[in-house]
């Protein structure tokens, strides 16, 4: 009897024990590969992407997949579109094709977005397009196959709470009558066996990106990302599980953080155009300028960039994506030693573009070469061992004097857009990299932007991260500084002018009619220089902005001022008197002026 019972006691400390392995196992995911790639591919496909923004001939603008909640398309009248949906053009090979062309190293595709709709084979649900649609493939199926083949990591969005083809799900309010939801009836019922057909039916997945975890609790968080990881333990999960319990950390749709959140993996997302679907009619496509200026940027701060592609209903990327995506291939094909596998900058931020750093290099990412060719790295406190133009290895003379090196720079650089200049040290002394609180000014960089992250501000100013949208889901992202009611009230800045000359000094701001007419002051140098607000937008909501409409920045020339000498100086900006909110300040720009 004893016997018996020890042995089933011991078989259960036993399970215990496996069952907290798994789970500590399981919540170590290695992150490294993520943190390392710095450049995905977003996929946004579905069956509104047939629909591309258009329903029953008016057009939706901004984001087009999320078409049948714009539109309050009732359930069944969506799922009868589906049978419009046929992908004909659809090859899975050259979409990866694109994507490792274009060096990104993940894709991860909307499995299932808010509408319901499975673009996969799915026994719990036939809308998908396996069975709504004469298509007939599972699209993700095939994907996989050939991001394994291409050894290119896969990852599956998955919209966990909204549904709205689904009476229990969140999202639908316009057919379903909130009071008789039953969350976790469609949780159980259709979210989880669906994640389950994805993470059991696909081979290894590499992410899982949940997205609006809506009012899923925190312990449904940890339940879901547990329950995935015993499925698939190296499967990361997106910090929109909820409660920023993700693998890594996520921002908003395109936002590029201020300051990331440190210790973690980050990753900022982007469309391409306006839209993460098809748009029959959205051609404001980002340039290859453009999006690699996002890629140095966010890699300068440490974090990945995740950049979408939008396919039609037949299946083609569009070829506007295809070319832009093709040259930032190009571009890393060349500089990459510069992007995958580095650290953000230890020396902060730079006028003339951003730095990234692996132990041993320093890489100055040149997105605007100064006129005197004289490019100052501040806070450079290792011994400069050699500078050199990583695409020709061609050597670059330099010099250093404190903890500042200067790297000259030819005359022409390679690539007009970015250029990369690798300076090498002793790893062993990377500790002594410093990042000075100041930024640098000089007529030879041209308009230089002091903001708002980089500003000392007093205890009465606060730190935004003011969002709205233009079109509908068009997020727009700015970084602002509000609350200066008295002249004790103030934001300053520590410059370094690096040579004497004649300066502008330029506000950018947003104000109401309630703060117009009031007056401020920018000191610069010991000296007041008063200005009057200027009115630029309403504020129609109680948020001072309206979301959906634009918020009106202006950019208000208040003083040019004379630099004889070169050196540290402040500048700061004040309400001249008690008041209202004096402005919402976006930045000041520094420009030069002969
Ligand atoms: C969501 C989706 O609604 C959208 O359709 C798209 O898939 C996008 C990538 O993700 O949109 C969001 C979700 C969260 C925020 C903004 C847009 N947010 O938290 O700021």
């Amino acid at each position: 009897m004893f016997r018996n019972r020890f042995s089933r006691l011991s078989a259960l400390i036993s399970a215990l024990l496996i069952v907290v392995t798994l789970s500590a196992r399981a919540q170590t995911t290695d992150v490294e590969w993520f943190r390392d790639a710095k450049f995905g591919m977003f996929i946004h496909w579905g069956m509104s992407s047939e629909l591309g923004g258009i329903w029953d001939g008016k057009r939706y603008y901004g984001i087009t997949e999320w078409l049948m909640r714009r539109g309050e398309i009732m359930s069944d009248e969506y799922k009868l579109a589906a049978a419009r949906f046929n992908p004909v053009d659809f090859d899975a090979k050259a979409w990866v094709a694109i994507a490792k062309d274009a060096g990104a190293r993940y894709i991860v595709i909307t499995s299932k977005h808010h509408d319901g709709f499975a673009m996969f084979d799915s026994a719990v649900s036939d809308f998908d397009i396996v069975d709504a649609t004469p298509f007939g493939r599972d699209p993700l199926k095939e994907l996989v196959a050939a991001a394994h083949e291409a050894d290119i990591k896969i990852g599956f969005y998955y919209s966990q709470y909204q549904d709205w083809t689904e009476a229990d799900a969140g999202g639908n309010e316009w057919e379903f009558d909130a009071e008789d939801k039953d969350f976790s009836r469609y949780f159980e019922g259709k979210a989880k066996p669906q994640l389950k057909e994805l993470l059991t039916n696909y081979g290894p997945i590499d992410i899982i990106w949940f997205d609006t975890p809506g009012s899923m609790s925190k312990d449904d968080a940890i339940a879901l990302k547990a329950w995935v990881k015993e499925l698939q333990p190296n499967c990361l999960v997106s910090d929109r599980v909820g409660h920023s319990l993700g693998d890594y950390k996520g921002y908003g749709d395109g936002e590029i953080p201020a300051i990331p959140q440190p210790g973690r993996p980050w990753e900022a997302i982007f469309t391409h155009n306006d839209s993460w679907g098809y748009s029959h009619f959205d051609n404001n496509f980002k340039s290859t300028t453009e999006v690699l200026h996002m890629l140095v940027t966010i890699a300068g701060k440490g974090g990945n960039l995740m950049l979408n592609v939008g396919p039609d209903g037949r299946g083609n990327i569009p070829p506007e994506s295809a070319r832009v995506f093709g040259e930032v291939g190009q571009w890393l094909k060349v500089n990459g030693e510069a992007i995958y596998g580095t650290s953000g900058s230890a020396v902060g931020a730079v006028s003339w573009g951003a730095i990234t750093q692996r132990p041993g290099q320093m890489y100055l990412l040149v997105e605007r070469r100064p006129d005197d060719g004289q490019l100052l790295v501040p806070g450079f406190g290792p011994k400069a061992k050699r500078a050199s133009l990583l695409a020709s290895r061609t050597d670059l003379d330099f010099s250093q004097q404190g903890s500042d090196l200067v790297v000259r720079l030819p005359e022409a650089l390679p690539d007009a857009r970015v250029s990369v200049v690798v300076v090498e040290y002793d790893e062993r002394e990377s500790a002594s990299f410093t990042s000075p609180d100041e930024v640098l000014v000089s007529n030879a960089y041209g308009p230089v932007i002091l903001d708002s992250v980089s500003a000392r501000t007093s205890d009465g100013v606060t730190f935004n991260r003011t969002r709205t949208t233009h079109y509908f889901g068009d997020w727009k992202n700015y970084q602002t500084l509000t609350g200066m009611e008295s002249p004790e009230d103030s934001v300053t800045w520590n410059l370094r002018v690096l040579e004497p000359g004649s300066y502008r000094l330029v506000l950018n701001y947003s104000a109401g009619a309630g703060q117009s007419e009031q007056e401020g002051v920018l000191n610069f140098a010991g000296q007041d220089y008063f200005f009057r607000v200027l009115e630029t937008g309403d504020f129609s909501d109680p948020g001072g902005f309206a979301k959906r409409k634009p918020i009106m920045f202006i950019d208000h020339p208040v003083a040019v001022v004379q630099i004889d000498e070169p050196g540290q100086y402040e500048i700061s900006l004040r309400p001249d008197r008690a008041g209202e909110n004096l402005m919402m300040l976006r930045h000041v720009t520094i420009e030069p002026h002969d």
